[in-house]
């Protein structure tokens, strides 16, 4: 079993891109099920084999608890850590070679505390990957796409996990926009320069000292743009996951 968690900020497609990569493998028949993380999820493109709202729910925990949203989805965060041992046992009556798990809409919640760790080390630590998204509408600048970077960066560090980063919803681009972005990924002297281009101020320094420490660490790397829509780019994404499992490229 594989488990591959699909990590993005709000909006950035996640849960749309669980739905589109599930239907790819079941087409290629490969046994896939979903898992759903996010307990504030108000309607999924997909139907859920395990789904954390059937423990946590983020409208249950503001009534029960008193609590306005951001409370509540912090609240939210910490019960499904305590029940990571019922998810783990429902995810094992399933029957899947890969698991596909959408996580929180807040990417702050899995990333950053501790129950997004609880629930790696308790489902399948020694098999688990993750799929960061770039959201085009933030990865088009230059500022924007530098801090993707080191988010997604600070993501693999965090977890330890191999991890793929996708353009998603490439669609919405231009072809120029996606071309420049691409190249970004592949050639940072261009992105480097693209960067020293954008208008002056702390913004611009900053971005640049960041590049320039994802470039040391060794964690820029090239993107794979991902339409879930006009469903392109889930055979190089799948080729990415398999590649690191057959003892591809280390973290
Ligand atoms: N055009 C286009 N829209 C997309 C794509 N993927 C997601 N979206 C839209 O982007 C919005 C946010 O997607 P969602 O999957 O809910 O994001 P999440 O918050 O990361 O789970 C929704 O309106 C989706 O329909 C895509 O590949 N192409
Ligand atoms: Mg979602």
């Amino acid at each position: 079993m594989l488990v591959i968690y699909f990590v993005g900020t709000a909006g950035s497609g996640k849960s749309t891109m669980v739905n589109s990569f599930y239907l790819w493998l079941q087409r290629n028949e490969k046994d896939v099920v979903t898992v759903n993380l996010d307990p504030g999820a108000e309607w999924l493109p997909y139907y859920p084999d395990v789904d954390v709202r059937e423990w946590v729910s983020l409208s249950d925990v503001m009534s029960r608890y008193s609590l306005g949203p951001n409370g509540a989805q912090i609240m939210s965060a910490d019960l499904m850590a305590l029940r990571v041992h019922e998810i783990k046992e429902a995810l094992e009556e399933t029957d899947g070679e890969y698991v596909l798990v959408d996580t929180p809409g807040q990417l702050e919640l899995f990333a950053f505390r501790e129950s997004g760790r609880a629930m790696v080390r308790a489902l399948e630590p020694d098999k688990s990957y993750i799929v960061f998204l770039f959201d085009p509408g933030v990865a088009k600048t230059p500022e924007g796409y530098a801090s993707l970077l080191m988010l997604s960066a600070s993501i693999s560090y965090r977890f330890s996990l191999p991890t793929s980063s996708v353009l998603s919803k490439a669609d919405i681009l231009t072809v120029e926009e996606r071309e420049r972005i691409l190249r970004w990924s592949t050639d940072s002297e261009e992105f480097l320069m693209d960067l020293e281009r954008s208008p002056s101020g702390l913004s611009r320094e900053l971005s640049i000292e960041i590049f320039r420490a994802l470039e040391n660490l060794g964690v820029y790397k090239h993107l794979v743009p991902v339409s879930s829509e006009e469903l392109y780019g889930f055979e190089d994404l799948y080729a990415e996951v398999q590649n690191f499992y057959k003892g591809g490229d280390e973290l």
